[in-house]
């Protein structure tokens, strides 16, 4: 069959509901299972005009709703998307029809210059909710129609698609990232851990809550690659490991509940003082927590695992002798506690900037530094070095056996922490290392700063989308007058910071506040929230 029949052909197994605009979000496409599939078969051709654009460039694509509910799901392309191709997304998904449909995939052929007949490859992976299977189906449609060569990757999550699109891509070049299997990625992180450990003590064991999704077998699998507890290994105990009934992804526990609700899952039986950490769904996000001796929930959000991963990275690139060469900075967004934005500028002496909400924001902003650590506050995030910087670290020869040891950790780590995408298995024995060299336990590690009382709030609207931000997401645009409003109110709060966006994988408006008192910044968060429901009726 000529391709645009066959493209027509699939479309029509997968029609688009009328009544439905579907709009590219912060992580791709997200909603109700339910009304997905037009959207995932659409998905598909745009996997396909990728790879072609990109020469036959493996594209990855991710079946999750990560930290969503059970019954939604969503859909990205594994690669960071520029914004142009984000509007041939939302075009692609909101056409009407099928002729609709191949009109603009043709229009889209043309107007990019793609070579039809030019090679195009996808490999593609899901997490572990009940309508994954389902889906996929409508995105092997979409491949089959466009005649892409595709590999079904199965149960993955998202950073484990990622780490092997990286690695079909480079294999063969000076930049191959690694063996491009679920194995290789396992004894890669494996290898790295063991090295970047050098002798340094685990104090107890950390406690992994994977909100029972993807991230519990997978924690499972790598745990077996790792050295044991009587090797001098760190035990991790898993827990909310439970892909069986679907309906407890995410349910009362995972770092969504976590970072929100500022409270560890109620089923956790951790002891006071005792390592914890939350993945999300998708197991691309992590936060760690404890109870201190008086039982206190005490959270450590991205914003300490990315001072902790700079102080490290910082100190040892110093006494490896690479201190000037190694230029380290770190990308936050708004969500950031003021706290942690202060440390790093003030006490780190380290450049901070912000960019809005979403990964490939902070992912873009932090290639411009030697080594550049990204974080958002809820966990997503990682540390990228430049190609630059990777050049001096494995060129560089050490002047001293100290030197030397700090050069092998360094290096260790740069193989250790994913290069693709934040990654929490990854960015767990990140965390296990630092505090093991470090010979901190979760209290001296919360003690480097103090963070400022903060309060998330989501408020339901009858159009998010009148919401729109400047200023990284700092200031509302419109509704106009809106942001006076908050002035107003802020400059009443002693160390006062708010503000308000529209999310882009939830159908809410997200207010954040934070304030020198827990009182003052419950208070402002509740005001700001009011100001956004009465702006958005
Ligand atoms: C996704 C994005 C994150 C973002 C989060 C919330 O996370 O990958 O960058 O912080 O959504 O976004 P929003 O506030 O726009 O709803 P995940 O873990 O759900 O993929």
């Amino acid at each position: 069959m000529h391709s645009s029949d066959a493209i027509a052909a699939g479309a029509a197994k997968f029609p688009k509901p009328a009544d439905r605009t579907f709009q590219y979000g912060t992580a791709g496409f997200r909603m109700k299972a339910s009304l997905l599939d037009s959207v995932v078969y659409r998905v598909g051709l745009l996997a396909a005009l990728r790879s072609r654009k990109l020469n036959g460039q493996t594209i990855g694509v991710m079946i999750t709703a990560s930290h969503n509910p059970p019954d939604d799901n969503g859909v990205k392309l594994g690669e960071m998307l520029e914004a142009s191709w984000e509007n041939h997304a939302t075009t692609l998904a909101n056409a009407k029809n099928e002729h609709a449909l191949v009109e603009t995939y043709e229009l889209l052929t043309d107007n990019l210059n793609i070579k039809p007949e030019a090679k195009s490859r996808v490999v593609f992976a899901r997490d572990t909710r009940a309508s994954g299977p389902h889906l996929v189906t409508a995105l092997v449609e979409a491949l089959n129609a466009t005649g892409t060569e595709s590999t079904d990757c199965r149960v993955l999550t998202t950073p484990q698609l990622h780490y092997l699109t990286r690695c079909i891509n480079t294999k063969g070049t000076v930049y191959e990232y690694g063996e491009p299997t679920e194995q290789g990625y396992y004894k890669k992180l494996a290898v790295a851990f063991n090295t970047a450990m050098q002798g340094a003590k685990f104090s107890g064991p950390v406690t992994v809550d994977c909100a029972n999704g993807v991230g519990g077998p997978k924690l499972r699998e790598l745990i077996k690659h790792l050295p044991s507890v009587s090797d001098g290994g760190v035990e991790i105990k898993v827990v909310n490991d439970d892909i069986v009934e679907p309906e407890k992804l995410n349910h009362l526990c995972g770092a969504d509940y976590v970072k929100t609700g500022q409270r560890a899952p109620p089923s956790s039986q951790a002891a006071p003082l005792a390592r914890c950490a939350s993945l999300d769904g998708d197991a691309d996000r992590i936060v760690y927590y404890f109870l201190d001796s008086d039982s206190t929930f005490r959270l450590l959000d991205g914003d300490r695992i990315a001072t902790l991963a700079a102080l490290f990275i910082g100190d040892l690139a110093r006494s490896a002798g690479l201190g000037e060469k190694l230029k380290v900075g770190v990308v936050q967004t708004a969500y950031a506690n003021g706290s942690s934005t202060a440390y790093i500028e003030n006490d780190l002496r380290l450049p901070v900037v912000c960019t809005p909400t979403g990964v490939k924001h902070l992912h873009h902003a932090a290639t411009k530094f030697d080594v550049g650590v990204y974080f958002e506050a809820n966990g997503h995030g990682t540390v990228v070095f430049s190609d630059l910087a990777l050049k001096r670290l494995f060129k560089y020869e050490p002047k001293s056996p100290a030197q030397s040891s700090s050069l092998n950790t360094l290096r260790a780590l740069s193989h250790l922490i994913n290069q693709t995408v934040g990654d929490a298995l990854s960015d767990l024995l990140l965390v296990e290392v630092i505090l093991a060299h470090k010979g901190w336990g979760p209290k001296e590690w919360d003690q480097t700063y103090t963070d400022l009382p903060n309060r998330l709030v989501r408020v339901e609207v009858a159009d998010r989308n009148i919401f729109k931000t400047v200023d990284a997401e700092r200031k509302l645009e419109k509704p106009e007058g809106v942001q006076a409003l908050i002035d107003g109110l802020v400059g009443k709060y002693k160390q006062g910071r708010a503000f308000a966006r529209a999310s882009g994988t939830e159908d809410a408006v997200r207010v954040y506040a934070e304030a020198s008192t827990r009182g003052e910044a419950d208070d402002l968060a509740a005001k700001v929230a009011g100001i956004v429901k009465s702006a958005g009726v």
